[in-house]
């Protein structure tokens, strides 16, 4: 027993040392790069910030396109990713080319496969809540879109359009990642790490 405590005493100093050095080379690099959840979160009190994913269905009307990335007011960094099966691991990553919308074509973004991850979480997506989400693509640019927070996609009269050149974007939804997968094993939580 007082051995466990010892190491959690210990972990957490470790911790606390890690992110005071952190926080010192944060100060002193005025170039940290935007993608720091841990930087932005320092003075804020709120931990490591949490993740959430959003969910959309694109259609294309026209020649092929990629989805490239975007920014929203609620995460410190959007990043699109895909969940594949590495030996039986379901691994998420992020798609370094972007995704391929292709032409005339649409592409889905749902639990368990493509999603648009947030990292960082600058506040919490409580059920209800909207924001503006942009997305980037090669050809059509930049595009809002709002995303509702929910806990499953939209149907019916709940879906959403917004129309960009040949590309029309609907039910866009998002929800906060599960809390094992930001802390967990995937192993240990397989549903966790398949949920996103
Ligand atoms: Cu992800």
């Amino acid at each position: 027993m007082a051995r466990t405590t010892f190491r959690m005493l210990a972990l957490v100093a470790l911790a606390l040392g890690l992110i005071g050095f952190g926080g010192v080379v944060t100060a002193h690099d005025e170039a940290t790069p935007e993608g720091s959840p841990m930087a932005g979160d320092m003075g804020g009190g709120h931990g490591m910030g949490g993740s959430g994913a959003a969910y959309l269905i694109i259609d294309n009307a026209g020649e092929s396109d990629v989805l490239i990335g975007g920014t929203t007011d609620v995460a410190h960094v959007v990043e699109i990713h895909e969940i594949a099966d590495n030996d039986g691991v379901m691994e998420m990553k992020p798609l370094e080319q972007g995704l391929d919308i292709p032409a005339n074509g649409s592409v889905t973004l749902e639990p368990g496969g493509y999603h648009v991850m947030l990292i960082g979480l600058t506040r919490d997506l409580n059920a209800g809540d909207t924001f503006e989400l942009t997305l980037t693509f090669e050809q059509a640019g930049d595009v809002v879109v709002t995303a509702t927070v929910q806990t499953t996609a939209p149907e019916g009269d709940d879906v959403v359009s917004v129309e960009a050149g040949d590309l029309t974007i609907s039910g866009v939804w998002s929800r906060p990642a599960p809390a094992l997968l930001m802390g967990g094993t995937p192993e240990a939580s397989p549903e966790a790490s398949h949920s996103m």
